[in-house]
């Protein structure tokens, strides 16, 4: 098995500062040496994106959008380019808003993936719907087709062809819907399970039935986008809008450790880590749950060489 490794330290789609020294950060906590260690995995680094220093557009409600859109134009080049080299993307954010390009880049190799987006927030606003103007919170609304007649001419954005369908998004982890997002996701009845479901039905039962709703023969391959602050806010406290009530590390451990048995894993974004948000126990915490949900998508197992079950309860 092998895995590529892009980091995007890209902040421009939310507000504050810091995020974008996540990858940086990652990687000074042993991010690559730490994946090394996974028994039979090729790791490859694929270095950082940069956004070149270019001139803004002016789009209502909608911050940044020609930064945005050519650091995402790159992503997507570079997140085809490693899953041409066979192996299994690794996106390290930046916020939230650089789910436009690693979709995108995924979409254009495997036409029938699947998206499993793993989150406190839907990110399914418009510029017409959003409370922020925050480009992180529409990522999934620029992706998918069926929102092509709810956007205006997005100047700067004609690269990205929105034809990734609706009908092969699901949720896991939310608790802060926007009115508009809720509407957008009864509508098309997205296979979700927000943070009741999950208490409801557990985490595992949760990953199961999305996985079974969009790809019932289990044969497409899987993007998981994972927003760490899709984790309580006690367990990942660094990051630009935590929300309380949220999965226990274990419980995206989990998520994650099924989605690799799978053996369909393609993709997989960590974003929202905020480094410069809290103190330096906050940060650790923060950065050490980012590389245990990473690892465990990738093979790690939390069982080591030991038998399991040697009492037959
Ligand atoms: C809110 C918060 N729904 C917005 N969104 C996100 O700005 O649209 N926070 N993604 O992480
Ligand atoms: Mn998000
Ligand atoms: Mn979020
Ligand atoms: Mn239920």
């Amino acid at each position: 098995r092998k895995v590529g490794i892009i980091g995007v330290p890209f902040e421009k789609g939310q507000k504050k500062y810091g995020v974008s020294v996540a990858p940086a950060a990652l990687r000074a906590a042993g991010l690559i040496s730490k994946l090394k260690e996974i028994e039979g995995l090729d790791v490859k680094d694929y270095g950082d994106i940069e956004t070149p220093d270019i001139k803004e557009v002016k789009v209502d409600n909608m911050a940044h959008l020609a930064l945005v859109s050519a650091c995402n134009k790159k992503l997507s080049e570079r997140v085809t380019q490693v899953l041409k080299d066979d192996r299994i993307v690794v996106t390290i954010g930046g916020d939230h808003s650089i789910g436009v390009g690693t979709v995108d880049g995924h979409y254009k190799v495997n036409e029938d993936m699947i998206l499993v987006w793993v989150d406190a927030h839907a990110d399914i606003n418009t510029n017409k719907t959003s409370d922020s103007g925050s480009v992180h919170g529409m990522p999934v609304a620029l992706l998918v087709t069926e929102f092509r007649n709810y956007w205006p001419y997005l100047p700067t954005m004609d690269w990205q062809d929105p034809v990734f369908s609706i009908k092969s998004l699901g949720y896991i982890g939310l608790r802060s819907v926007d009115n508009f997002e809720r509407l957008a996701i009864e509508k098309y009845k997205v296979p979700t399970f927000a943070m009741e479901d999950v208490e409801e039905h557990g985490i595992k039962n949760s990953i199961q039935h999305v996985l079974q709703a969009l790809d019932p023969t289990s044969s497409r391959p899987i993007h998981v986008s994972f927003d760490i602050d899709a984790l309580d806010a006690l367990e990942a406290p660094s990051t630009g809008t935590p929300v309380r009530g949220g999965l226990t590390l274990r419980e995206a451990i989990c998520l994650m450790e099924i989605v690799h048995a799978t053996g369909r894993l393609r993709a997989v974004d960590l974003v929202e880590v905020n480094p410069a948000i809290g103190n330096e126990k906050d940060r650790n915490q923060t950065i050490e749950a980012g590389l245990c949900i990473l690892k465990a998508a990738l093979g790690f197992s939390r069982r080591g060489t030991a038998p399991r079950g040697v009492l037959d309860l």
